[in-house]
């Protein structure tokens, strides 16, 4: 099993890159769901840094393609640097979202603390969407579309540039999880990036547990696996609190899996847990189901295996 790093949560409680309200309310969310003490009962030191801040959200259409981009820019600055800070005391952050746009900020600092750190970083992308659009060829302008691609070089520089001149990742380092809803222009730009997406039809066709051997394929003590996990990944039957529910998602015991595989690799050292949105909610039961998960993340399992 993995012995892991003294853990920081980190909430970010904005909606300022989604298409509905109240993702703001997630990070809260999920510390009533018991998210802290249910990682305390696993014997990891947790601590909770409180919220970062951020500008409020104006709600303002699109203007050149994005919605609210100073704001999003603003907010990414704020998780980059706090997400950063607890890197450099080797601990490992854990963001809570908030709309995925902020998985900018987090990840760029995950990058330059790999960078700096001569480690190998890969990212998995649990979600429903690619998050590949651009202010081109975006239906919405909503940036939470948009943050694998800025994070690849493709998107306004204040953006592309957070963490410094280079994109923080190349496409070979994402392995996407769960997708089954691309929109059209997005569909071409990952196919010519090359991006890796498990869609939900291949893991129809061979099953999760080939899906994460393969995602998961190769990890060695030099990899940094950073888990950027969108709610909206699991199917809406079990997980109806996000704001863009997808049908035909990962069930219970396929998200447990993967989970628990992650968790085998033994090489889990930053997630984001992104996109909850309690306002759409039924009784917190898709935080608590993000706990749960979660824990599986950090290595609960029914039995003792090794
Ligand atoms: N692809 C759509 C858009 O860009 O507007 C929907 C994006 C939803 C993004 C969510 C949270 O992962
Ligand atoms: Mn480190
Ligand atoms: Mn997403
Ligand atoms: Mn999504």
């Amino acid at each position: 099993m993995q012995t892991f790093p003294p853990i920081s949560l980190i909430g970010a409680p904005t909606d300022i890159g989604a298409g509905h309200r109240g993702a703001s309310m997630g990070p809260e969310a999920l510390r009533v769901a018991g998210l802290a003490a249910a990682l305390a009962a696993r014997g990891l030191d947790v601590v909770d840094r409180g919220n970062v801040a951020g500008p409020f959200n104006p709600w303002l259409p699109p203007t050149d393609g994005y919605r609210h981009l100073g704001e999003v820019v603003a907010w990414n600055r704020a998780v980059m640097q706090a997400v950063a800070a607890e890197l450099a005391q080797e601990r490992l952050p854990v963001l809570l979202g908030g709309d995925h746009c902020l998985a900018i900020g987090s990840i760029t600092a995950v990058a330059r603390h790999c960078r700096e750190q001569g480690k190998r970083l890969t990212v998995l992308w649990l979600d429903a969407h690619a998050d590949f659009n651009t202010s081109a060829i975006t239906p919405s302008g909503n940036v939470h579309g948009m943050p694998v691609a800025c994070l690849c070089g493709f998107g306004p520089q204040e953006l592309t540039g957070l963490g410094g001149s280079a994109p923080a990742l190349s496409p070979e380092q994402i392995r996407q999880i769960g997708i089954r809803s691309v929109d059209a222009g997005e569909k071409k730009l990952v196919r010519d990036v090359g991006l890796d997406i498990y869609d939900m039809r291949y893991i129809d066709e061979v099953g999760m547990k080939r899906v994460m051997e393969e995602a998961l394929l190769n990890l060695g003590p030099r990899d940094h696996l950073h888990v950027s996990f969108d709610v909206d990944f699991l199917d809406p039957g079990i997980a109806p609190g996000v704001g863009t529910t997808i049908p035909g998602g990962p069930n219970y015991r396929e998200a447990q899996l993967c989970m628990e595989m992650i968790a085998d690799s033994g090489r889990l050292a930053s997630l984001d847990i992104m996109e909850l949105n309690p306002a759409l909610d039924v009784r917190n039961q898709t935080a608590m189901l993000a706990v749960d998960l979660v824990e599986s993340l950090f290595g609960k399992s029914t039995l003792m295996r090794d």
